[in-house]
């Protein structure tokens, strides 16, 4: 039946306590662990204290946050009284700040205290704001998250919101242009819960969850936030950059159940040799990767390192979380695996037409958790948002058993002697060299102004002479691909760009190459 009167707060925090889990840790950060019981009182005491900084139902307040139990506090307690909470990268720069605090029209901003100056700085003259509110200990700010809540004696009662009204935003970081704030709604959270969480990942009750991709990102507020707390599990939280060290250092100590992380964490634990007689808790059952494609490589390695699979999924920040993985029981590396239960996919042509198994096609998205569009970017909505699909601007190919593999992005597919070539397919070949630790490919001109691969990467170890290596990369990748899709030139750097999650900044390399 379609929900109508629906606060999202009430059915993912005060239900757990309602069926009696109010004891149960909900969060656990390196400081502090916080049951059910206890986020849902202080969650509904941040509806008051927002009252009195001037927030109202549909206002927007800025969350800039590293992950600790204060997190959910205010993601859920802004929820609770109707008011939209932003979720912004932690690590973005004063004038990526200012633009999203400008875009969002945020009325106040609850910042972790080692981001303060940063955001200080931002904000100065904007004028929708009116409050800076630290969060966390060592500030000497004026207004402080701990103070601000102890003074609130009682909890106000949830706003009266229905399926529809929007919840949360998240910025899409797009991999060109400006981001755009991704609205979504009440009754998405509860689509990715039952549909990626319970049914696809099989969480339970029982779970200890370590997300190393943060709540800000989709995919960690999916897998540490929505899934997790949907059946009542327990979720550790890392304020930190994750490293292979921190993320032994959690599974020592916490002993998860369930991992996510992105393949570049994946692929750093591998590389790590100061850890290489480390192994996995025998509780964990699970580990996920998702954020950017997982090199079947890595996977592989991984298996044979640690005798665990690496669960491939692909989400987007417009979908809110996983549509698409390999089924845990099945896992097939270089594939994406099947669609999730509730979600429907389609592949289509340029002209929007659906196209047959065994071709490649840009990949269109149904489901329930779709956001509601862009904020205030009319355009950018219709072009993705097209009735009951949801483009994603990737390119995949579909197998006859349904089992998809990704191909690309849409934009950054070329032709090599007339032929497409998918970048992904050229780095996913060096990657399997063992001297590689990185690989991205960008088209560029020959001296007779023929497209042509380039690569760039980062290398996981370096015993011949360097000339000799690139040599041997570019016979290994016509060995492995097809001779006219090798790189006919092969820069080795220290680290690629990348998006603060993670994602390859593929036009910073075409700039590179126009230098
Ligand atoms: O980028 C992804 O693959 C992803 C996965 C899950 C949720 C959100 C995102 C962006």
């Amino acid at each position: 039946m379609p929900l109508r009167d629906y606060n999202a707060a009430v059915d993912f925090v005060d239900r757990n306590v309602a069926e009696g889990r109010g004891d149960k840790i909900a969060f656990i950060d390196p400081l502090r662990s916080l049951s059910y019981g206890e986020l849902r009182d202080a969650a509904a005491r941040v509806g008051p204290m927002l009252a009195r900084l001037g927030v109202e139902q549909e206002d927007r307040i800025a969350l800039v946050l590293q992950d600790t139990v204060d997190f959910p506090i205010l993601f859920w307690g802004a929820i609770r009284a109707g008011v939209v909470p932003v979720l912004l990268n932690t690590r973005l720069t004063t004038d990526q700040y200012r633009y999203l605090l400008e875009d969002s029209r945020a009325k106040a901003v609850f910042v972790s205290t080692d981001l303060l100056p940063l955001i200080e700085e931002a904000a100065t003259d904007l004028s929708h704001l009116r409050s800076i509110i630290a969060v966390g200990e060592g500030a000497s700010a004026a207004a402080r998250l701990a103070d601000l809540l102890a003074a609130e004696n009682e909890g106000g009662a949830p706003a009266r919101t229905c399926a529809d009204d929007v919840a949360y935003w998240q910025y899409s970081s797009g991999t060109t242009g400006m981001p755009k704030g991704v609205m979504h709604v009440h009754s998405s959270p509860r689509v990715m819960a039952t549909s990626a969480g319970q049914r696809r990942i099989g969480y339970r009750q029982d779970d200890i969850v370590f997300s190393a991709a943060k709540l800000f990102f989709a995919y960690g507020l999916g897998n540490a936030m929505f899934c997790s707390m949907w059946v009542g599990a327990t979720s550790v939280l890392y304020p930190e950059r994750p490293t292979a060290e921190s993320v032994f250092d959690v599974l020592r100590l916490h002993q998860p159940t369930l991992l996510f992380a992105v393949p570049t964490l994946y692929a750093a634990i591998l590389a790590d040799r100061q850890r290489k007689h480390e192994r996995l808790p025998e509780r964990l059952r699970l580990c996920v990767s998702a954020g950017e494609p997982l090199p079947a490589q890595v996977g592989l390695n991984w298996r044979n390192r640690f005798g665990r699979d690496i669960v491939n999924g692909v989400g987007s920040t417009e979908m809110g979380h996983l549509f698409l993985t390999n089924l845990p029981s099945a896992v097939e590396y270089g594939t994406s695996g099947v669609p999730v239960d509730g979600y429907r996919l389609k592949l289509v042509d340029d002209q929007g037409c659906d196209i047959a198994d065994g071709e490649i096609g840009e990949l269109l998205v149904n489901g329930g958790s779709a956001a509601a569009g862009y904020w205030n970017q009319r355009d950018k909505s219709r072009m993705t948002f097209i009735g009951e699909w949801t483009r994603t601007g990737d390119k995949y190919h579909r197998r006859a058993d349904g089992v998809y593999t990704y191909r690309g992005r849409s934009d950054d597919m070329f032709k090599v002697s007339g032929i497409w070539v998918s970048p992904f397919e050229i780095e996913e070949a060096l990657m399997r060299h063992p001297t590689v630790a990185e690989a991205a490919v960008i088209p560029a001109e020959d001296i007779d102004g023929l497209i042509k691969p380039k690569a760039f990467i980062v290398l996981a170890s370096q015993d011949e002479d360097i000339n000799v290596l690139i040599q041997d990369l570019k016979e290994h990748v016509k060995r492995a691909i097809g001779p006219w899709k090798y790189p006919r030139w092969i820069r080795v750097v220290n680290e690629l760009p990348k998006t603060s999650s993670g994602k390859l900044q593929r036009y910073m390399l075409r700039a590179m190459v126009l230098d």
